[in-house]
Parts: structure tokens; sequence; C-alpha cells
């Protein structure tokens, strides 16, 4: 959805927008915000990450003409807590807040930094997945409240050309938890003979998605890498006793009230954790 010039300048969604993304969420697995973020911010962060993605493609010899895991060339790598990429924009951006807390509870928190890329080259798309596994195993065969929410930031246009995301909304989020165990039916073979949708958005969108809906990257053919960024929030109750993402003090510090609150259990007082 387009989000109104009013609700851009104010920095605020209508409640009547966060009902709808909320109820979108619930019934379809995602919500789509197109071009959120100013486009000078979304091309440093671009700028910066190739910074760091070329040195950590080197360094794991990621070599995109021969090809890596498995041909898909995609990448993930966690993001240094660090500006540009915690700018409260990013880790806390009020229309993600606002939708994030209606779901999960407005005690919840981000344990997740990363990025996922499509690199240039890659000749096959990835298995079709949730990016969770079952709570219990083979034993649950009910679908349960949702405990994860998973935020995209693409930087730069995503294109049918240069790896899109491809979907399948409308119901793969809402399985019984068994479902998503390493023991369910294969989502690829399914999902052959399913709907899906390449999610096409312009840099500095903001994708929010149930992290059961089922998905998968696709082969970029551009000839620039195409990155995501890749933030889980996950409600208070479920959340990991100890965080990963590294923080340094003065940084913590420097937030704002509600993204100290996001960020509360993580390594707060430990350095930045540069990729590579
Ligand atoms: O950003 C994307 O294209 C999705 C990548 C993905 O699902 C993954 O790496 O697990």
């Amino acid at each position: 959805m387009r989000i109104s010039a009013e609700e851009m300048a104010a920095g605020k969604l209508l409640p009547e927008t966060v009902e709808l993304a909320v109820n979108l969420i619930k019934a379809n697995g995602y919500v789509l915000f197109e071009e959120v973020l100013p486009r000078a911010q979304v091309d440093n962060l671009y700028d910066r990450f190739v910074e760091i993605l070329e040195p950590a493609m080197e360094k794991h010899q990621f070599n995109p003409e021969i090809g890596f895991h498995n041909g898909t060339n995609h990448v993930g790598l966690d993001l240094p807590f660090r500006l540009p990429f915690n700018d409260e924009a990013i880790i806390a951006h009020p229309f993600v807040t606002d939708v994030v807390d209606q779901i999960l509870g407005d005690d919840c928190i981000l344990n997740y930094f990363h990025t996922n890329t499509s690199v240039q080259g890659g000749k096959k798309p990835q298995d079709v997945h949730a990016d969770t596994g079952s709570r219990y195993g083979d034993r649950c065969t009910v679908n349960l409240p949702i405990i994860k929410l998973v935020v995209n930031f693409p930087l730069v246009d995503v294109n049918e050309n240069n790896g899109p995301m491809e979907i399948w909304p409308g119901g793969t989020h809402l399985h019984p938890d068994n479902w998503y165990g390493p023991n369910a039916f294969s989502k690829s073979k399914l999902a052959e003979h399913m709907q899906s949708i390449k999610v096409l958005m312009p840099a500095g969108s903001i994708l929010i998605r149930d992290d059961r809906m089922w998905h998968r990257g696709t082969p970029n053919r551009s000839n620039q890498p195409r990155p995501n960024v890749a933030l889980i929030y996950t409600s208070a109750a479920n959340a990991p006793h100890i965080g990963s993402i590294q923080i340094p003090q003065e940084t913590y510090d420097q937030l704002s009230d509600k993204a100290k609150r996001l960020l509360r259990n993580e390594k707060i007082g430990f350095p930045v954790v540069e990729p590579y």
C-alpha cells in the first residue's frame, strides 16, 4: 500500500492504516508500505552496505561468476550496530512499531539485525521455506499464535530482473505448527502448484511479514547486488534470554526510549561486530 502524503509528513500512520496493516498481516501474511524512506538515505545505506558486503564475500571466497550457496548466490550478513545502519528510521520506524506492537505486544523486542542479498549471477532460486521451525516438532497439529515478524527494507528498486523475494501469501502462515518442522511435506513441491507473488518494490519500502509465510530468494540477473535489510521483532514472552546484537554502551545511551526498550535484551556494553 502507499502511505498518504499527510501520514508521511506527520511520520505517523492513522489508526485506520495501522488497523488495515495489522489485519492484512493476520489474513494474508504480510503488508508492504511502498517507498517510505527518503531515497538519499537508502542510497547511502546501499553504498555503506556494499563496503561491507564486498570484503565479506572475499573472506568467504564467494565468487558470483563461479556461483555459491548452491547456485543461488544469496548471502546473509549481520549488520554492525552503527550508523547508518542503526538509524532510528531502520530499527524503530514508527510505521513499523505501531503495527508490530499491536501484533506482538508493545513490550516486544528487536533481536535480529541482518541482511539478505541476492548477488548478481545467481542461477537458481532458494528452496521455498518459512523463517521459523515448528515450536513443538511433530506434536502440535493446530496453528499457534504469531511470535515473530520479519521486517525488510530493500536498498535498491526491486524488479523482475534483480532477484525479487517470491512469497506464498494468503495462508501459508496459518498452518498447524508441525507444518513448519523438518518432517513437514516439502514446501517446494507444494509451492509449484500454488500461487505466488514476486515482491516488486521501490527502494526504501517496508515489508512486514509473519515469519511463517513461505517465501524464497530468486536469482539476480542484473549487474548489482539486491540487498534487503532484515530485522526480526519477537514477542517478549518468546524472546531469547540472552541477546546477540552487540551494542556499545554510549550508542545504546543515545537511542530513543522506544529503541532502548526494543533492544533491552541485547548485548549492551559490547563492541560493534564487523561482519568480516
Ligand atoms: O531477501 C530475500 O530475497 C529472501 C532471502 C531469504 O529468504 C533467505 O535468505 O532465507
